[in-house]
């Protein structure tokens, strides 16, 4: 029995978490039946989520969450790939993880309408008396998480650059094949698919957004793989 610790559906993103939503993906690319439960981020081992629970033993991480399933199963996501185009996904995929997401995390956290319509509601589950202070408590950590990266370092000019200017690799390497690196999905689709269906998420404006949206090879992608692999989360997206 595998079961995924995630936060929970918002909105019409898999999870607000693009980890968590990624490693819903790898399953289902994987095709292995599991069971998604909210949990609480602060009991998971590394204080963050996902986490996936699979016959007792538990993983935290999304890529040991890859490297496990890819063991445990026998599977290879990049099966098909040779070693450049496996370097090329995995250098996609960290760079999404490590780069991009700050950017989109600083946008999400600190433009008013995007907060409202995001992380405001991730505290709707919280006692009312409690609420403010695991509010306050959650937004100064991840300030400081952003000042230590950087991100919140640079102008919101600077901050459109980089974006853009990741976007535009990304939407370049896709071209027009059905997945990152060709006609079949390999790992890092699941963390491309992951990061888009959390970015492109109809509520949200931010510069980055529409940036993403700029690109129709991304849009596209990113309905399509939603049809195909998550049909019980159907999207409604222009
Ligand atoms: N490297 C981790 C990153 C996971 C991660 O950053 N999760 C965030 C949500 S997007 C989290 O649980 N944060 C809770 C916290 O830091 O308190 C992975 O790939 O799973």
């Amino acid at each position: 029995m595998i079961v995924l610790h995630t936060f929970g559906k918002q909105h019409d993103m898999i999870d607000p978490s693009p980890f968590v939503a990624k490693a819903h993906t790898l399953l289902r690319f994987a095709g292995l039946p599991y069971e998604a439960i909210p949990a609480d981020v602060r009991k998971a081992p590394r204080g963050k989520l996902p986490v996936l629970i699979d016959d007792g033993e538990t993983i935290a991480d999304s890529t040991f969450i890859r490297f496990h399933l890819e063991k445990k199963y026998g599977l290879d996501f990049d099966a098909g790939l040779d070693a450049r185009e496996r370097a090329i996904a995995w250098s996609v995929e960290k760079m999404l993880e490590n780069h991009l997401v700050w950017i989109w995390t600083h946008e999400r956290w600190t433009l008013p309408d995007e907060y409202a319509n995001g992380p405001a509601n991730y505290f709707k589950g919280v006692p009312k008396l409690a609420r403010p202070v695991v509010e306050l408590y959650m937004s100064r950590k991840l300030a400081r998480m952003r000042d230590a990266q950087g991100v919140s370092r640079y102008s919101d000019a600077e901050r459109d650059e980089l974006s853009k200017r990741g976007l535009e690799s990304i939407a370049i390497i896709l071209g027009d094949k059905p997945f990152l690196m060709g006609d079949a999905p390999c790992g890092a689709d699941a963390t491309l698919f992951a990061f888009m269906n959390v970015l492109l998420c109809p509520p949200f404006k931010a510069p980055s957004v529409l940036l993403a949206r700029g690109h129709g090879n991304i849009v596209a992608y990113s309905a399509r793989l939603a049809a195909q692999y998550f049909p019980d989360y159907q999207q409604k997206r222009a």
